[in-house]
């Protein structure tokens, strides 16, 4: 091989960025197409803004710590929530792409004026993934989906927005970690990108990423052991038993989804007895994710259903995930949903 060719090579690759990519995936440079990569290059700016903010969060004055305040979800919210949920609202300003924006931190969705009717598109996120890890520096993210937008709204409800996960256009999330990561999706297989911060461009290292099909990891809160029901309990007891089992938990979906894409295994927020809904929100954080990892070759269920046939009946609808490897969500169901043929393997 010449140097030239290996001199082209590293050139095509740095040339190869986010939105570069997204009108490739879509085999199109038409107003469509050139909407939804100017759409995901909006996302990444906001990924880097964010990503800007944490690098140097501890060396700046209230930027980390609470706000006092309370969202829709009943958390505390993190200086972080808020900063992250401004930063995404700012990057479509003035876009003429996102009619609507739809977040965990907003109890209603925000619209902005400027970009309607003419912006197609709803932006559905979690601005800061994980909150409970930003102000001790490990690893955070943000999830994001886009929806066509389907009527007016008028009422303000986004019942247009209460539809299963299949109806998503595209999904991703961006990892906070050693280095800046954009992970999505446009149905087309689900694609890896690193954040180059001499470029200040996303690029791409990872295209069809595939799950492995098994996995030793299993990643659970087991503070919440007493507080399952006792299938989940009995898989837990179960991968207690059997060699050869880790467990994993960041405290952040976004670090635990994306150790699973890359090394096998399952995670779960299952529903509790005082919660059978789980804590995970449907539209923001679930159905995203679940976008992703079935696009990776993976599988994503509530336990008793795939996660993306649920239709939501509310913006904030929780739900409790199962997700991962194929074969150890279907291990997990089968605790769940025992049938005569896995009754040997679900007896603990
Ligand atoms: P936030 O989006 O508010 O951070 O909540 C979601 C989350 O932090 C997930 O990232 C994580 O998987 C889960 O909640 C952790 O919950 P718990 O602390 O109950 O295990």
């Amino acid at each position: 091989m010449t140097d030239y060719t290996a001199h082209e090579q590293a050139l095509d690759r740095d040339c190869l960025t986010l939105s570069r990519h997204v009108l490739q995936q879509l085999q199109s440079f038409d107003a469509d197409a050139q909407d939804l990569s100017a759409l995901m290059n909006r996302i990444a700016l906001a990924g880097k803004l964010i990503a800007r903010r944490l690098s140097r969060a501890g060396l700046m004055e209230g930027v980390l710590g609470f706000t006092g305040g309370v969202n829709i979800q009943g958390e505390d919210v993190k200086k972080m929530d808020v900063y992250a949920n401004e930063v995404f609202i700012a990057a479509f300003k003035q876009s003429g792409l996102v009619c609507r924006l739809a977040s965990e931190e907003m109890e209603k969705p925000y619209y902005i004026p400027e970009n309607c009717p003419i912006g197609r598109y709803t932006l559905l996120y979690d601005p800061l993934d994980g909150s409970s890890n930003v102000d001790i520096n490990l690893n955070v993210g943000s999830i994001f989906a886009i929806r066509r937008q389907e009527g007016t709204d008028l009422d303000g409800t986004a019942a247009d927005l209460l539809q299963n996960g299949h109806r998503q256009i595209a999904a991703g999330y961006i990892l906070y970690g050693p280095s800046t990561m954009l992970v999505y999706s446009m149905g087309k297989g689900t694609h890896v990108f690193v954040l180059d911060p001499s470029l200040g461009e996303f690029i791409l290292a990872i295209e069809n990423l595939q799950i492995p099909a098994s996995g030793s990891i299993y990643s659970v809160n087991e503070g919440n052991f007493w507080a399952w029901e006792e299938p989940i309990r009995n898989y837990v007891r179960h991968v207690h038993r059997q060699p050869g089992y880790s467990a994993r938990y960041s405290g952040a979906l976004v670090g635990d989804i994306h150790r699973i894409l890359m090394q096998g295994g399952v995670f779960l927020y299952p529903g509790t007895q005082k919660n059978p809904a789980g804590k995970l929100r449907l539209l923001y954080e679930a159905a995203p994710i679940a976008f992703l990892v079935e696009q990776a070759g993976g599988k994503a269920s509530t336990g008793t259903q795939p996660l993306l046939d649920v239709v939501p009946d509310h913006l904030h609808m929780r739900t409790p995930l199962i997700i991962g490897s194929p074969e150890n969500v279907a291990l997990v169901e089968s605790f769940i949903q025992p049938t005569p043929a896995n009754a040997t393997v679900t007896q603990v």
